[in-house]
C-alpha cells in the first residue's frame, strides 16, 4: 500500500512540477543570488535590465561591485529614483551594499543591472548569462530568464531606454 502511495506522488510531482514556480538560486561566499530575471527588450532598444533578489547571511556587509555581460558592451549597478516626477538613474560606482543578514531587491523602479549597447534584443524565454562581481564573494556567473514585456510595464521601460 505504501509503495502504491510514493508511486502516486511521484507520478503526482512530475505532472504538477512544471506548474510550480521553481525558485532559482546561485551561491557563492555569503551571498545568494535569487531568481534573477530581465524583461523583454523593444525591438532596437539598445538597453536591457537585470533584476533579481540578493541575500547576505554572513556577518559582514557584501558590495555588489560590478557586472558583465556578453549580451551587452557595458553593464553597470544602477539605482532608479522618482524625483518630483522626473524618473532618473544614477551608475552606483561605489556599488551596491547588500547588508549583513539582509537583502536587497533589484527591480523594475529601483536598482537594476543595466545593460549598454545590447548585441541583440531580449526574447521572451531567452536566457541571458551575467557575471556579478562582489566584493568578498568574487565573480558569480548567474543566468537571467527573459520575461515577457506586458502592459503596464511597457511607459517605464520606454523612459528607461532613453537613459
Ligand atoms: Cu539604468
Amino acid at each position: 500500500m505504501r509503495q502504491w502511495a510514493v508511486l502516486f506522488c511521484m507520478a503526482a510531482s512530475i505532472v504538477c512540477l512544471p506548474t510550480l514556480a521553481v525558485a532559482t538560486e546561485y551561491k557563492a561566499g555569503s551571498v545568494s543570488i535569487i531568481n534573477p530575471y530581465s524583461r523583454a527588450t523593444p525591438s532596437g532598444a539598445m538597453t536591457g535590465a537585470g533584476y533579481m533578489n540578493i541575500k547576505n547571511t554572513g556577518e559582514e556587509d557584501e558590495r555588489l561591485i560590478s557586472a558583465s555581460c556578453g549580451c551587452a558592451s557595458k553593464a553597470e549597478v544602477h539605482e532608479m529614483s522618482n524625483n518630483n516626477n522626473v524618473m532618473s538613474m544614477r551608475h552606483m560606482t561605489e556599488g551596491l551594499i547588500i547588508p549583513a543578514g539582509g537583502e536587497v531587491t533589484l527591480k523594475p523602479g529601483g536598482y537594476h543591472i543595466m545593460f549598454m549597447g545590447l548585441k541583440k534584443s531580449f526574447v521572451a524565454d531567452d536566457i541571458v548569462k551575467a557575471t556579478l562581481t562582489f566584493e568578498k564573494a568574487g565573480e558569480v556567473i548567474i543566468s537571467l530568464k527573459v520575461m515577457s514585456l506586458r502592459g503596464g510595464k511597457k511607459k517605464m521601460h520606454d523612459s528607461h531606454s532613453k537613459h
